[in-house]
């Protein structure tokens, strides 16, 4: 498999997020993806490659014109406010909820954050928006990548900051670009008649169901946490299949906190049947390894063993596959477990 490790990554260094009315240091760090750089030099699953740099146009496929600004400019209009800023992250504080207007863009700095995110857990720092772009292009270079002639049978976009959370048009979950959803929607442009988007994180990929929930030549699928007690809590309940013409499409299978892999196994069986029946042309998988047993903020107990056995099951679709990496923050074991996956996948 080919491997496009994102360069930038490290420059998206949030300091903190807000947890239970404090800032607490962000889980979302440089580190794990040092980690499992370090760990793919132990067992080089796949070539390393660099992605060219992407235009502007790439990103308007899913994200709106409006929000693109807004990210590639907002860290500077953030220091411009206050010279003092610029030692500091940019967190949202308040938020257009129902029956707010948000067609209307404000001109405050405070009320676009809100207006362009849906929780107080992730930070905007100088680096975010050359971390999220060079992501992003890290998930586009992944998808063309398997449709050249003598393409590999999977590709990964190893970055971090993680996308699966991000939408249209906002941020949150610790996402800014959805490299999932770019990746998708980058295999469609190249010819794919239909792709599956298959997500794994622990928590519910909201921002990639909504980007395609009404649309039939993109099924998403996710294993998650229940949302009623699990992040991000408002999407990904078991009754949301689809709208309109993407009736049908969407796919939630919800587990409660607490579950073990032969649940998880049992839920990885139906997706898998699922995207069998779709018979789609390339996979997408958002690949967060969260739902380990020593995940700090996440409740399956998934051990390091059985994710081997998670990339065996996804490679007997036999489809040409995209990972982009999503969560997992049990830092120290993220490598192992992300390299076990991808070399499962290989060894089927
Ligand atoms: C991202 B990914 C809000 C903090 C809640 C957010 C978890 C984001 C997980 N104050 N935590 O799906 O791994
Ligand atoms: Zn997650």
């Amino acid at each position: 498999m080919l491997i496009y490790a994102n360069p930038l990554h490290a420059r998206h260094e949030g300091r903190h997020e807000m947890f239970r009315g404090q800032l607490v240091p962000c889980h979302e760090t440089p580190a794990r993806l040092e980690h499992v750089l370090a760990e793919l030099a132990r067992r080089p699953v796949g070539e390393l490659r660099e992605a060219p740099p992407i235009p502007r146009t790439a990103l308007e496929r899913i994200h709106a014109p409006r929000y693109l600004d807004f990210l590639a400019s907002a860290w500077d209009q953030w220091v411009a406010l206050d010279p003092a800023h610029a030692a500091q992250d940019a967190l949202p504080s308040v938020w257009p909820v129902r029956g707010f207007r948000d067609d209307v863009e404000p001109t405050n700095f405070a009320a676009r954050m809100g207006l362009y995110s849906f929780d107080a857990g992730t930070p905007l720092t100088a680096g975010t928006w050359a971390a999220a772009e060079a992501g992003a292009a890290c998930a586009l270079a992944a998808a063309s990548a398997l449709r050249q002639p003598g393409a590999p049978r999977a590709a990964v976009a190893l970055t971090r900051p993680p996308g699966h959370h991000a939408g249209a048009d906002f941020f949150g979950g610790y996402c800014f670009l959805n490299n999932a959803a770019l990746a998708a929607q980058a295999l469609r442009d190249a010819g794919a008649r239909r792709v599956a988007v298959l997500d794994v994180d622990y928590h519910h990929g909201n921002g990639t169901q909504s980007l395609f929930y009404e649309r039939p030549d993109v099924l998403t699928v996710s294993i998650h946490g229940d949302p009623r007690t699990e992040y991000p809590f408002y999407l990904g309940h078991a009754d949301e299949r689809g709208e309109g013409e993407g009736f049908g499409y969407n796919l939630n299978l919800p587990l409660p906190a607490g579950s073990d892999f032969a649940a998880w196994h049992g839920a990885l069986g139906q997706a898998l049947q699922r995207i069998a029946d779709f018979a789609p042309d390339a996979l997408v998988v958002a690949l967060g390894v969260d739902t380990y047993e020593g995940d700090p903020i996440s409740r399956f107990t998934l051990a390091s063993a059985d994710y081997p056995h998670v990339g065996r099951h996804i490679a007997a679709l036999k489809l040409p596959t995209v990972f982009t990496l999503e969560g997992g923050y049990a830092v120290a074991a993220m490598g192992i477990n992300v390299v076990n996956v991808l070399e499962g996948f290989e060894a089927a």
